[in-house]
């Protein structure tokens, strides 16, 4: 029955539910498509790509006999493997920390939220029953795409397992702020569990941005372009926003079944020429379904002209029924249905038809076909599959989209008719403009989603997703080809052998020494100057240290090594000891006064964080302050000193940890002249760690050994991982002595 398969990389699908639910009546066992927005878009990946599904298949086999029987139905006839989850352990992972606790989070209802270490317990534990179906399934050449807040911690697990495994996870909730985020007492934990995948999977691209912004201030890693480097891998963040299965709804539009329905539908509902308003959620408190029903009630009232004139058919799938505040709000639709109709229905007409069931998709086709507007206004989703189905079921081009701004799918479909759900008369105006709109103008905005939803189907959204995990596959491996393996160390090594006028230019602080708390700490220790005499006494080397620091400092630690200096990233060189110091012509320190006040103020406002005054630059070093204040002020005086000296002749960089102010020019690449300007040398080694070090790199022939310590984008050839690699590979070349 296991099926195991370590020679063809195959696609591992891992969610909580699989797309097909295990159910038990009078005594037959029933499998059913699963509910919900996840499972569609599971059965869509399943028709396109050769896959296995793994996940919860809702039920809790009595014996091993019925356990074997569902396993051998599931896997042969549904490829489906399922994880069997006692109902203690159900309680609570799925109904205690799934949905009493992530769900509310991440949706913004942080009030609901129950913080109960037990369930959190349990959440781990069945991550951990997930991951041990998946090592007896899976081979490490398999591309694993596990979903949804269930299963946050999987990532991480199988990372440990198989290292060098493609993992993706898609969120299909939002990814709230980081204020909202950061209450979670678990948050780290998360963040790590979610980082063990090369590629994370969002929505909207607002989602991407906060979950960021929450690695970053809880973590501490930054991120370039969404790229977020974890030890030596590469992990990207993106948003591929779900679409939903244009051509099939095509296809069953034309099936006759459905067609009759259609007519039918339209018969009754068309015959007295009302018109239909339609709504299709589970009951949930994000759906926002009292407040809608509160926009409907203010609509009633304010347009007596509309009573008797349409019929709001509201479809409600039962959901979590066993969690408190669903049963509530199941109470508070009833009641205000109730109100609503007892208030404004009169004999033959009620304002609102209320079904409280599940309807497969075929049923709810010809609702979406025959309905004049559709009201969709969760007070947060993360992307709503219901509102896309309605627009693709609109082939005549015409109806009205109402739709919650706070919906995944409002980035996408900006032609519909946005709401703020909480803003009653916004809905009630919304509504009416709705059942007013000229067809002309329902034509125009349907043609324009239709459009798009056509493009971005949902096999595109599968196929992107695929397609990305390998594209960050390659950038790692591209970044593992880069590092300065043991082959290349011994041709690098072969080549300094060979020549005979060798240049090495090595930057200080993050190359030749670890970053320190504080600046002055970073004092060379014995053995960086015992390595570093020993390069500059072979007489065929000429070693320069380049660095960003004042040339005080340089000369009173590294005074007694017979090298070049290079301070303050260009503005002072020292050919060698016998030379004075140079300064770079035109150069004046004066406007630094007037910058001083401004950086000290940061100093004061940013605990931890320091002004280093140079001569002819001043520096703010943000390396010991809080992650998260310091990313916020950073940027925050990065941009205002960008606007600040527009038009001077003065430049601001952000360096690692630090915001520099110097005069526009003076970079290393410049201050290296007088030595790259002489045509003799055979040996080219560069080491620099920061993105000052770029400068050096850009300049350098492209036979010259460019290295940077550190992972991340870089115009050097190769790199190493930390100082301490860049001392052994220094220490091999001290052996060289000639
Ligand atoms: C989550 C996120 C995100 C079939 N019969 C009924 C019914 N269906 C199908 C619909 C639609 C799906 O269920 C519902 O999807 P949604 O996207 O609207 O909502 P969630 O279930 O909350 O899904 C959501 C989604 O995952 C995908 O990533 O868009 O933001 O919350 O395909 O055809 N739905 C309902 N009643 C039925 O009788 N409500």
């Amino acid at each position: 029955m296991r099926r195991k398969n370590n020679t063809k990389s195959k696609i591992i699908i891992i969610s909580n539910r699989l797309p097909v639910t295990v159910s038990k009546r009078k005594g037959t066992l029933k499998v059913q498509q699963s509910p919900g927005g996840l499972a569609t878009g599971l059965q869509a990946i399943r028709k396109e790509k050769e896959a296995i599904f793994i996940g919860w298949p809702g039920y809790w086999p009595v014996n091993n006999k019925e356990k074997r029987f569902i396993e051998n139905n599931l896997i042969y006839h549904h490829q489906c493997y399922p994880v069997f989850i006692p109902p203690t352990e159900i309680n609570k992972y799925y109904y205690g920390f799934a949905n009493r606790t992530l769900w509310p989070l991440f949706h913004y209802f942080s009030t609901y939220c129950a913080f109960e270490k037990s369930e959190w317990e349990t959440y781990k534990k069945v991550n951990q029953r997930f991951f041990q179906k998946v090592i007896k399934l899976a081979g490490p050449e398999d591309i694993f795409w596990i979903h949804d807040y269930h299963l946050m911690l999987l990532p991480s697990l199988i990372r440990e397992a198989f290292p060098q495994s493609s993992v993706g996870f898609f969120l299909h909730i939002p990814f709230p702020s980081s204020e909202v985020f950061r209450i979670l007492p678990w948050r780290k934990e998360v963040l790590e569990g979610l980082l063990g995948a090369d590629l994370l999977g969002f929505h909207a691209y607002e989602y991407v941005r906060h979950f960021l912004s929450s690695v970053l201030r809880l973590l501490g890693y930054e991120h370039e372009f969404g790229a977020i480097q974890v030890g030596n891998r590469t992990v990207k963040a993106e948003s591929f926003p779900m679409g939903v299965d244009f051509q099939q709804v095509e296809e069953l539009l034309e099936k006759p079944s459905i067609k009759n329905e259609i007519d039918k539908l339209k018969d009754e509902m068309w015959a007295d020429k009302k018109k239909i308003i339609l709504s299709v959620d589970r009951l949930d408190y994000t759906k926002g379904i009292p407040q809608r029903l509160k926009g409907i009630e203010l609509f009633l009232e304010k347009n007596p002209k509309w009573h008797n004139r349409f019929t709001y058919i509201m479809l409600c799938v039962p959901s979590r029924t066993k969690v408190n505040y669903y049963s509530l709000l199941k109470e508070e639709v009833d009641s205000l249905v109730g109100r609503i109709n007892g208030r404004f229905g009169r004999l033959g007409w009620v304002p609102i038809y209320y079904i409280y069931r599940f309807l497969p998709f075929e049923k709810l086709m010809p609702l979406y076909s025959v309905a004049d507007v559709a009201l969709i206004t969760p007070l947060r989703d993360g992307m709503n599959l219901v509102a896309k189905e309605f627009v693709a079921c609109k082939k005549d081009n015409r109806g009205v989209l109402v739709l919650s701004e706070t919906a995944g799918a409002a980035a996408e479909l900006g032609e519909a008719l946005l709401v703020n759900v909480n803003n009653r008369e916004d809905m009630a105006d919304a509504l009416l403009q709705a059942l007013e709109m000229s067809e002309e103008e329902q034509v125009r905005g349907m043609e324009f989603m239709r459009k798009r939803l056509f493009e971005n189907d949902v096999f595109q959204w599968a196929r992107s997703f695929i397609e990305e995990i390998k594209e960050v596959k390659k950038m790692q491996a591209h970044c593992e080809h880069r590092k300065l393996n043991e082959e290349w160390g011994k041709r690098l090594i072969c080549d300094f052998k060979k020549s005979k006028n060798r240049l090495l230019l090595l930057d200080y602080d993050g190359t030749l020494i670890s970053f320190t708390k504080k600046p002055e700490q970073a004092k060379p220790d014995v053995e960086l100057i015992r390595i570093l005499l020993s390069l500059a006494n072979n007489p065929g080397n000429t070693l320069v240290i380049v660095s960003g620091r004042d040339r005080k400092t340089l000369e009173q630690w590294l005074g007694e090594v017979p090298c070049g200096l290079l301070a303050e990233h260009g503005a002072w060189i020292r050919r060698s000891p016998d030379h004075e110091w140079e300064k770079h012509k035109g150069l004046s320190g004066e406007w630094k006064e007037q910058l001083k006040p401004i950086l000290k103020n940061y100093e004061i406002r940013v605990p931890g964080s320091l002004v280093e005054e140079k001569e002819y630059g001043i520096a703010w070093h943000y390396r010991n302050a809080n992650p998260e204040l310091s990313q916020l002020k950073s940027s925050e005086l990065f941009d205002y000193l960008i606007e600040f000296l527009a038009n001077t002749d003065l430049q601001v960089m952000h360096g690692n940890k630090v915001i520099e102010v110097r005069v526009f020019g003076i970079d290393k690449g410049n201050g290296l002249m007088p030595w790259l300007s002489k045509n003799k040398w055979d040996f080219i080694l560069a080491v620099g760690d920061d993105w000052t070090d770029e400068d050096v790199f850009k300049v350098l022939p492209s036979t010259a050994y460019s290295i940077k310590v550190g992972y991340g984008q870089s115009q050097a050839r190769f790199y190493l991982e930390s100082p301490k690699a860049t001392r052994n590979l220094l220490v091999e070349l001290t052996k060289i002595q000639k």
